[in-house]
């Protein structure tokens, strides 16, 4: 591919409901969509990071500063021949996975629209339909959130997991087993805990929980396993892997029993696809996590988690989960299965709807890719 300009789209997607975690309550999502355009064709990819430093350092305005003034330029001249070569461009950039991770996947999008491959076939992806489940915020009380987890039940979805927060977790988490004794259900709790608080998630243990995901702080492998040698329900880590190594380090040091695998955390598509390898061949099993993305980054999510080693449900919900318009003009249903088709056109297998994009966008910027005579 021989890229000729990228534009970048700084959104602002008003949330459906508002959506609260342990590190704060969202009524918006921002993210950066990305357009390139190369070989007479257009790709596109999202960037996840949001408006606010919260579950991550990296914010748009960061991804937009380090896209516009490092990575893109690293495009210039020459053919880029695929993900690795890419990867190598960029690897002068320390940090800022999610910004590359965003142009990663419009090189993905624009490969598979060159040979007419879907994401999935790119990637060797197994399956057409993959298992999906709800992510469900932090409510105002247990009777309110019983109420929220029976709506998803109904429209479909088979696996739940809730956010907790110190003060938030035992009481709220049991309500919702007392109340859907064979529900697949799992929490999340965004780094907030300590090794020393954590001790108060011991009765999570009676609930047959799916797992438990990062409980402690990003940069706190050690303690993961620390707590994990006292917990029989697995842990799985999120914030805290960031690349394959870490994935290998977590299991060596057995930290963690499950790991939850996003394109934007790790740097990309390729990485993630390196972590899914590394976890297949140690039988751990992983899962396709959510950032709350438009139908480009959910596209993305769906070619992912068709890969055999995803064999737990993803955070990949129905577009009108968290949206009531999105950017493209496919919008994903759930099957009556709890699962959601994955797209098989080519590249990500989405069209962008520009009247849509333009709705939602805050600033936006065309930037020439030069090339060498
Ligand atoms: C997680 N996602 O697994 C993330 C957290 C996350 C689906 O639970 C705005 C507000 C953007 C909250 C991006 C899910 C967010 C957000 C990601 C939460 O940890
Ligand atoms: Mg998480």
């Amino acid at each position: 591919m021989k890229i000729d300009n990228v534009t970048l789209y700084h959104l602002r997607m008003p949330l459906r409901t508002p959506f609260e975690t342990s590190f704060g309550r969202a009524l918006e999502r921002d993210c950066l969509l990305l357009e390139v355009s190369g070989d007479g064709l257009t790709g596109y990819g999202e960037c996840v990071a949001d408006r606010d430093p919260g579950y991550s350092y990296e914010t748009a305005d960061t991804a937009w500063h380090v896209l516009q003034d490092f990575m893109i330029p690293a495009l210039a001249s020459q053919e880029i021949s695929g993900a690795e070569d890419f990867q190598r461009r960029v690897s002068h950039v320390r940090g800022h996975p999610m910004a590359k991770a965003g142009l990663e996947m419009a090189l993905w999008d624009l490969e598979g629209k060159r040979q007419g491959r879907s994401l999935c076939q790119l990637l060797g992806g197994l399956k057409d339909r993959v298992e999906v489940g709800v992510s469900v915020g932090i409510q105002d009380s247990p009777e309110a959130l019983l109420g929220v987890v029976g709506g998803y039940l109904e429209q479909g979805y088979q696996r739940v997991k809730i956010k907790i927060k110190p003060g938030r977790d035992v009481v709220e988490t049991q309500a919702v087993r007392r109340a859907f004794p064979g529900l697949r259900l799992q929490v999340d709790a965004n780094s907030a805990y300590t090794l020393e608080m954590a001790a108060a998630l011991r009765p999570l243990e009676d609930l047959s929980l799916l797992l438990i995901e990062q409980p402690l702080a990003e940069d706190d492998l050690w303690d993961h396993h620390l707590l994990q040698a006292e917990f029989v329900t697995p842990i799985c880590l999120d914030e805290s892997i960031l690349s394959p190594r870490h994935a290998r380090q977590a299991l060596e040091m057995q930290a963690c029993r499950v790991i939850n695998i996003k394109a934007g955390r790790v740097g990309g598509l390729s990485q993630a696809l390196a972590i899914h390898d590394l976890c297949r061949t140690q039988g751990v099993p992983v899962w396709c996590g959510g950032m709350l993305e438009t139908g480009v980054g959910r596209a993305a999510n769906l070619a992912l988690a068709s890969l055999p080693g995803f064999t737990l449900p993803g955070d990949i919900s129905a577009s009108e989960r968290y949206y009531a318009e999105d950017i493209t003009h496919q919008r994903f249903t759930l099957n009556a299965d709890s699962t959601i088709t994955v797209p098989d056109a080519p590249g990500l297998g989405v069209t962008v709807d520009a009247k849509a994009v333009e709705k939602v966008t805050l600033k936006k910027v065309t930037l020439d890719v030069k090339r060498e005579a």
